[in-house]
């Protein structure tokens, strides 16, 4: 492979309803797309996925997108490569900046399976024929208005319910939801948002016998997290605090967590999200595929890595019509039954609607 141009789109995409956790609210949500030509004319797509503002991780849009023209993109082009893997060693001397990495990295794996004539999934060594989906849940002004999407999505067929909390909507909140619900697959987010000054209220959550409790402490932190695991009955998620596989190997050793949300792009790439994956397998750590507000190159590609053995959990990957009007890729993401059924055309599996990005894109970049 050898990649000759790299175009950047970049998009405003309006979500159907504003996505609110701890940290704050998306509705318009910014979409790089990443188009990578190769020398033979073949292309591999690849989504940018960071927000418009540094509070779920410090990247955002903006930074991705300089990262990407003035760093990533010109050390990749016109290069060499046998693998995508080699992105990930190439990216190297280059500090974090997971999300810009992961972007381009992403049409680099596209690319590889299309020459290949692979799916994106049997690429990455994926397994699976379709894959178990959750719904990840906003917070919400009203406890009716949270049962009635609750209820809305179990009747779609969506595998386990996750809520977000923060403090003053959190215990009450999650008793209402077992009172009403009884015994749902359920689990609660809190995006950073909780102190060990907190640990009474942690642990009264025992009581709800959740599936898991994901970050409930700082997001650069793995020591107390793991002084809090020893306290709770619940298993600790672990969202923001792992952005590598040294991450994963600090977490394991200091006994942090139980289970990981895998997004590729916190951790900067497919290679890096299938080294964890397979070092969690090893260390008995629970595995499932987590979302970014996806357009749909970023959902193939969730669809994709949710294929893998290890992923042993439903995942945040929602059906295309839970977030947009219209995706950018054709046939939407769709969920039946609670499970997406793993494409087998080659790449990503579905076909990008390039005169849509073309016509909705704010800007278009051309690197060569
Ligand atoms: O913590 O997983 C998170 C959305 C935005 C920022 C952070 C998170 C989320 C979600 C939604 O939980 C996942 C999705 O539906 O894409
Ligand atoms: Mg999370």
């Amino acid at each position: 492979m050898k990649v000759t141009e790299v175009t950047i789109y970049t998009l405003k995409m309006r979500m159907k309803t504003p996505f609110v956790t701890s940290f704050g609210a998306v509705q318009d949500k910014t979409v790089l797309v990443i188009k990578a030509e190769d020398e033979s004319g073949i292309v591999g797509w690849g989504e940018g996925v960071a927000f418009d503002a540094p509070s779920y991780t410090e990247e955002t849009a903006k930074t991705t997108l300089h990262m990407l023209e003035e760093f990533l993109i010109p050390m990749l082009l016109h290069k060499k490569l046998n693998h995508p893997d080699e992105v990930n060693e190439l990216f190297k001397p280059i500090r974090r900046n997971k999300m810009a990495k992961a972007a381009i990295e992403g049409a680099i794996w596209d690319l590889y399976a299309k020459l290949n004539n692979m799916s994106l999934a049997q690429a990455i060594g994926g397994i699976k024929k379709k894959v178990e989906i959750g719904i990840s849940v906003g917070l919400q002004p009203t406890n009716e208005g949270l049962f009635g999407i609750i209820e809305d999505y179990i009747g779609q067929g969506y595998k386990r319910v996750k809520v977000k909390i923060k403090p003053g909507q959190d215990i009450e909140l999650i008793r209402a939801i077992r009172a009403r619900f009884g015994d749902l697959p359920l689990m609660a987010d809190a995006n950073s948002a909780y102190t060990m000054e907190d640990l009474p209220l942690l642990k009264a959550l025992d009581e709800f016998n959740l599936l898991m409790i994901e970050q409930p402490l700082a997001y650069d932190d793995l020591v107390e997290h793991a002084l809090l695991q020893k306290e709770l009955t619940t298993p600790i998620c672990l969202d923001e605090s792992i952005n590598s596989v040294e991450d994963m190997k600090r977490a394991v050793l200091l006994g942090s967590c139980r289970v990981v949300n895998l997004k590729i792009a916190r951790v900067g790439g497919i290679t890096e999200a299938k080294r964890i994956h397979d070092y969690c397998l090893e260390h008995g750590i629970s595995v499932w595929c987590g979302g970014m507000l996806e357009a749909g190159i970023g959902r193939a590609q969730a669809v994709a890595i949710s294929s893998l053995g290890g992923f042993s959990l439903p995942g945040d990957t929602a059906a295309s019509s839970h977030y947009w009007e219209e995706d950018i890729i054709e046939p939407e993401v769709t969920v039946e039954n609670g499970f997406i059924q793993t494409p087998k055309k080659a790449g990503i599996g579905y076909t990008v609607k390039q005169s849509f990005i073309e016509q909705i894109a704010e800007r278009k970049i051309l690197l060569t």
